[in-house]
């Protein structure tokens, strides 16, 4: 339910898988080395789930909402679908949990490459705080996802570049190497 990959550099449809030649898969290990923690989770009853529940007490997600992503359904579809896409970070960890659908979330890595880390219905994800990344959907065309947040949550993002702020500059300490 999670795949990750580096991408291509082809500026072609951005809902398209962009492997590069020959394909060059990133593992769950890796994802973890950049802050990115993943689960995969029953979502055919994800309203009782024993498993959701105990993540959400672990980490605190006490917010949590749906988003399901489809013209009929995302107020203003179009502009929402651009500005996910647009690279970006946020101040605290973006949490989501398909449970339906499926969509590509993108992270930068140590050296600026994309990652593309597809998610399908049953995979949790967590982008650390200060990260930067994008949200496209993948040729399928719709998501449903749960959204989970500690406290208040803020959507904020900040597109780049926005690396001195505090959130930026804590991710970097933590899990960009430096030489
Ligand atoms: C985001 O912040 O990029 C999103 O909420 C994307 C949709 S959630 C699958
Ligand atoms: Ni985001």
């Amino acid at each position: 339910v999670i795949q990750a990959w580096y991408m291509d550099d082809s500026e072609e449809d951005q809902r398209l898988p962009h492997h590069r030649e020959p394909k060059q898969f990133v593992s769950i290990d890796r994802l973890a080395e950049l802050g990115i923690i993943s689960w995969r989770l029953n979502a055919n009853d994800y309203e009782n789930d024993e498993g959701l529940k105990k993540i959400r007490e672990a980490r605190g997600y006490n917010y949590m909402d749906i988003c399901d992503i489809c013209p009929e359904k995302l107020p203003n579809y179009e502009a929402k679908i651009k500005s996910f896409f647009e690279e970006h970070l946020h101040t605290d960890e973006e949490i989501r949990y398909c449970v339906a659908g499926s969509g590509y979330f993108d992270v930068r890595d140590e050296k600026d490459q994309w990652i593309r880390i597809a998610v399908k219905k049953g995979g949790m994800i967590v982008l650390p705080a200060g990260i930067y990344h994008r949200f496209t959907l993948d040729t399928d065309n719709y998501i449903k996802a749960l959204r989970l947040f500690v406290g208040e949550p803020v959507w904020t993002p900040y597109n780049r570049p926005h690396d001195h702020l505090p959130a930026r500059r804590e991710y970097v300490d933590a899990f960009i190497k430096k030489p």
